[in-house]
Parts: C-alpha cells; structure tokens; sequence
C-alpha cells in the first residue's frame, strides 16, 4: 500500500497551491490530481486498471490515507458542516469512489435526489443516461463464447430488500449465491423506504392492544388495489406478513412502533422505535445478514440478459462489469429483484401518460431494464399501465415526505388556506385532489406534537423544507395563506378530534389535535413513486411465460412484478411484499437447485 503520511504531505501541498489558486493549474479530474504520487499502480493492482467491480483495491487506496467514510464524517463535524455527506442513509459499506472518479468527473450520489448545497472537489453535473440492455452485441456474444467466468447456484439481481431477502434465504436453504447491482451502492429504493412495513396479527400490535385479522389486511389491499390484484398473491402477502416481522427482528431489526398508512383498516405499518424511517433499517439488517452467509455481492454489475438452454431452462447471466466488462455466471436459478421503473420517466410516460415530466421519488437506478431482460428471456407481464404517484413530494428537498407524517395527524390544506381531502384516503385519490388544488401543489401542516410523534420530521427539518410558525397566524403569514382561513380549518380539525368524527372528509384516523406550537408546514405535490405493474408470478415466486407455464429457473420478487398491489398499492404493503416474496424466490430457488 502507497504511503499514507507522503500521499498526505504531497495532498496537502497540492490542495494548498489548488485552493490559493496560485500558479498551480488546477486539474480536471481526480487522478491528474494524483499523479505527482506515482503511476497507474498508486491507485490500480494492474496498469490494465480495475480488476473487481466493487473497485476494493482503489477503494482501499483512498481510505489508507483519507479514511474511512466514518473518519470522513467526523471530519465534517469538525467543519461543522450542516450536512455531512459522508454520513446518511447509504446502507452497506459505501465505497469512496460511488461519487468520487478518477478518470472523469467526480458525481455525488445523493445529488440524484437531493439538492443540497456543497462542493464537491472535481465536481461534475449529475445526469443518467438510460442504457439500452442490447448495445454492445458483439462484444456480448464474444463473452458468452468465451463462456462462464463463475459458477454458483442462485443469481440474484438486485440488492434492494427483496433481493437481500432472496440472498438470505437462498443461503438459508442451502444455495450458494452471487447477487449482482449495477448502482455503485447497494439497497435500490429499499434504503429511501419511510413510513413502514405493514403486517397483521403481529406482536408488536399485540402488546399495544391493535386488534387486526390477516382477512382485514387481504381486503384493505384488495379494496386499495381496486380488485384486480392477484387474490393468491394478496393471501400469500397477508398470511406471511407476520411471520416477516419476527424473521426481520430474529436478525435484529426494530419493527415495534406502528402507524396508519391510507387505505388501512387499522394502525399495521409497523417500523423502528420512535418512527424512523423502515428501509435504510430493513435493508441495512437484510445486507449485513447477506454477508454474513457468504453471499458475493458485486456492485457496478449490470444484468443484461438471462441465458437459457434450447430446452428454454435458465443456465446463467450475462453481466457488464462497469470496470471489467461483459462476463457469464453460470447458474440453475435466476431471482429477478430489479425494483420498478420510477426514475425511468420516458417508460412511465409510455405506460400513463398523464405523468409524462413529472418527478419521482425513486433512487437513480429505478430505470427498468431488469424488466427487459426478463421480458427478453420470454416472461410475462402484468398491470404495467399501474404507476403510482405518492402525494407528499417536496419540490423544495427534491425527497418524499412519509405519509406517516399524514398517519401521525397533519393535515393537507392549499393555498387558500382549507382542507380539501380525507388525508389518508388511497394516494391514487390523494394525489388526484392535491393536482386540482391552485398551483397544483399543497401543504402538510402539524404542530409539535406530530413532530414529536416521528423521527423521520427531524430530516426534513435539517433538510431544510419545513416553514414554522409560532402561531398558526405566523405560520399563515410565512406561507402567504389567508391567516383567518387556516385558523378556522385548524379549528374546526380540532373539533373533529375532539368528536372523534369528520364531518368534513370522514378522515377514519383523528390521532391529535393541532394545539402544540409551533406550527409547521411543507410544501407537497404529487411524484411518480411506485410501480404496481411488473413480471408475472405464482405464489412461489415463479415466473411466468406468456403461454401461461414457468420459465424453468427464473424466479421474481418485489417492485419487478405485478399482481400483489393491482392497480393501486397501500402505503406499506411494498415492504411487506419485499421481505415476503424475497424469502419465498430465495427458498424456492434453492429447492429448484437441489432437485436438478
Ligand atoms: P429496489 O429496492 O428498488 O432494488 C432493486 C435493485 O435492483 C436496485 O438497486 C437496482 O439498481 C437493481 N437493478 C435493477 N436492474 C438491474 C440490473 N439489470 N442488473 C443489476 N441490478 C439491477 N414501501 C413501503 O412499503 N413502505 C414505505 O415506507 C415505503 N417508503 C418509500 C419511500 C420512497 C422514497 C420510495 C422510493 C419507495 C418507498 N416504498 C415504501 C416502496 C418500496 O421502498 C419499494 O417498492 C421496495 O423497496 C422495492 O424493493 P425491491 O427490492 O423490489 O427493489
Ligand atoms: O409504502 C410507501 O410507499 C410509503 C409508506 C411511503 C411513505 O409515505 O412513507
């Protein structure tokens, strides 16, 4: 390993003549600003490059002598800095160069999302280009010419919650497994999850006396999908779901406190004490659970087509290796877990055109080519024309703000100050009313009570997209509302509470009045979040063809299939289906190996 202390010395002397802008010419990218360290080798094991997609030499190269992402982010305290972007809701161990390059510029990551304020050094302007999964075909048939670089049992695509499940499961029945995940950091849109995961008859609702049924989560999900869900599916969804929550806690997770998410019966959503936030927690306790079974999980490994024999059974994938390029891994089973497609908005648009421009709340990689891949390899499909807008995105933060904080008591109120919607209706309602409002836009508003209620406020503070009021009349004031108008909403709200019905909007949950100041408000709008459509599949997780049998040795799970939500799904039911379908895929992929 290169020389901490000279690499710091020649760093400092380096960055010192950068920042005076002295007559040093400031560097276009991060290795012409380390090439007075050495060659190639002080970052590469091989003058030919990377030799791993996961980049462990480089990254260990960068941390030998800047540190780890923890020493990083204790830095940033020192600095004082308001945001520190080496410490967030990332899961799994973040590697240095997921923002910062060597060869061209540097990106941040979490600029895809957010809009924070920082310099990056070497910074270039975020963009993704959608990558079609059929370029390159040359050098993809010399790859697979040149046959198998590995062999395992169970390849599972994708590192967010269901394929983490997958992997744990997998391993659990006793497959040896290689997940691969062509974003540079691992959890998909599992790590941005908020609100919860739901479950019935749990115990966690138990012991704080929620009476739920398995039966009235199957017909909340069923009401909410406006019956064209799967019933299989739903019933294999429901019936798990409890069994989920002691799985995720048995490795560890919190799943204790529970909330109301719209359209359910009861309070179900069930997340880490104190309501912070379900996804980073879950796929955090999923991965290191992976890890700790051996999975091999590679980043910057993209799927780009599932290989199957003239008998039509899946032998294996092709994968572009962002550093090492197009190479096969031979296996008996598939377990596609490629999310949806949020973030790809040219395919929404394709799909429902009413969402044509609008945003997501979804992580960069949301793009869908998993979803070709399979459809290449003969699969079905389902309900694609299903996409989702979640209500309460912040165009200030560019993040999605939780339901929960609907679930825990704000209400949504426009410009003129009013309610106008029962504010844990389904979101397909939700986001229609919010879109008919002036400015297409409206206002979470709640007091310190719902603040206090859950954690998950705190970020959107910090994140700077709440306005507060000491009153409600300065409140109204700072949002340029009629002052009287939002007085006498809150008012008569509090009086609804207080009777315990809503005679106004019939809102099924009233949790707490609105009489804590201060007073707090976030601008929200519609964004596309959830894909409901997806890959066709049985209840064991089998995929479908399009004449109606399996594909031998693929399996699905999560936001790339379609048939547990229908047409609409409930805020919550996608951790649960993540969690569930991803141990079933695992478990019946497994069991595929062994009887081969
Ligand atoms: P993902 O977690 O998206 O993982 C799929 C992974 O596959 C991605 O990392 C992707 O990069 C990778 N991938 C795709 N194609 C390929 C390929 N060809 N090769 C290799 N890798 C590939 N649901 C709830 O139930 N409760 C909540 O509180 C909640 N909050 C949410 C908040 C936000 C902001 C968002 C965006 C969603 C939320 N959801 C919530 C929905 C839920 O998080 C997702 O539906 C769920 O996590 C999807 O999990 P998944 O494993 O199927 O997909
Ligand atoms: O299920 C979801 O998408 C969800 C609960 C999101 C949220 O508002 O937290």
């Amino acid at each position: 390993m290169f020389s901490a202390t000279l690499k710091r010395t020649s760093l400092a002397l380096a960055l010192s003549g950068f920042i005076a802008g002295s007559a040093y010419a400031a560097p276009e990218v991060l290795a012409d600003f380390h090439q007075e360290m050495g060659d190639c080798s002080t970052c590469h094991v091989s003058k030919k490059g990377p030799t791993d997609d996961n980049l462990t030499h480089e990254n260990q190269q960068c941390t030998s002598c800047h540190g780890t992402m923890d020493d990083m982010a204790a830095q940033d305290a020192e600095k004082k800095l308001k945001v520190s972007p080496h410490k967030s809701h990332l899961i799994g161990e973040i590697a240095c160069t997921s923002c910062h390059k060597g060869h061209e510029k540097s990106v941040a990551y979490c600029d895809a999302c957010h809009s924070f304020d920082f310099d990056l050094p070497f910074a270039g302007k975020w963009e993704r280009k959608f990558v079609p999964i059929d370029v390159n075909k040359d050098a993809q048939e010399k790859a697979i010419a040149a046959g198998p670089r590995d062999t395992t049992d169970v390849v599972i695509v994708g590192s967010g919650g269901a394929g983490l499940a997958a992997a744990v499961s997998a391993h659990n029945n006793g497959a040896k497994v290689i997940l691969l995940e062509k974003e540079p950091v691992a959890g998909g849109n599992t790590k941005l999850a908020a609100g919860g995961m739901n479950a019935a008859e749990t115990q966690f609702q138990a012991k704080l006396g929620i009476k739920d049924k398995v039966s009235t989560m199957i017909d909340d999900t069923m009401k909410g999908g406006r019956n064209i869900n799967d019933p299989a599916l739903v019933k294999e969804l429901a019936q798990n779901s409890s069994d989920s929550i002691d799985w995720l806690t048995s490795m560890g997770a919190d799943m204790s406190d529970i909330g109301r998410m719209g359209g359910a019966s009861v309070n179900r959503s069930h997340r880490p004490t104190g309501g912070a936030g379900v996804g980073a927690h879950v796929a955090q306790v999923l991965y290191n659970a992976a890890v700790k079974s051996g999975a091999d999980i590679r980043l910057n490994s993209r799927v780009v087509r599932i290989l199957e024999d003239a008998a039509g059974n899946v032998t294996g994938v092709l994968v572009e290796g962002k550093y090492t390029g197009y190479y096969v891994i031979k296996s008996k089973a598939v377990i596609m877990a490629t999310g949806g497609f949020g973030k790809n908005n040219d395919r929404v648009a394709k799909y429902d055109p009413a969402l044509k421009g609008f945003a997501a709340t979804n992580h960069p990689g949301a793009t869908g080519d998993g979803l070709d891949v399979a459809l290449a390899a003969g699969a079905d499909t389902r309900d694609l024309k299903y996409i989702q807008a979640h209500p309460t995105w912040s165009p200030v933060g560019g993040v999605m703000v939780t339901e929960a904080v609907r679930g825990n008591g704000a209400i949504l109120v426009n410009r003129e100050g009013k309610r106008f919607v029962n504010e844990i209706t389904t979101r397909d309602k939700a986001s229609a009313a919010i879109l008919k409002q002036t400015g297409a836009s409206a206002f979470l508003v709640f007091d310190d009570s719902v603040r206090k209620s859950l954690k998950k406020i705190e970020n959107y503070i910090h994140l700077g997209i709440v306005t507060e009021g000491k009153t409600v009349k300065e409140l109204a004031e700072k949002m340029n509302m009629p002052v009287p108008a939002l007085e006498k909403t809150i008012a008569s709200y509090n009086g609804f509470v207080k009777t315990g019905k809503d005679t106004e909007f019939a809102r099924p949950n009233l949790p707490r009045d609105l009489v804590s100041a201060p007073y707090y408000a976030i601008e929200v709008k519609p964004a596309v979040h959830h894909s409901m459509g997806g890959l066709k599949i049985d209840t064991k997780a089998e995929v479908m063809n399009k004449k109606g049998s399996t594909i031998k040795g693929l399996f699905a799970a999560g936001e790339a299939t379609g048939g547990v939500h229908g047409a609409n799904r409930l805020g919550g039911n996608a951790i649960s289906d993540i969690v569930t379908f991803g141990r079933i895929a695992g478990k019946s992929a497994a069991e595929f190996v062994k009887a081969k």
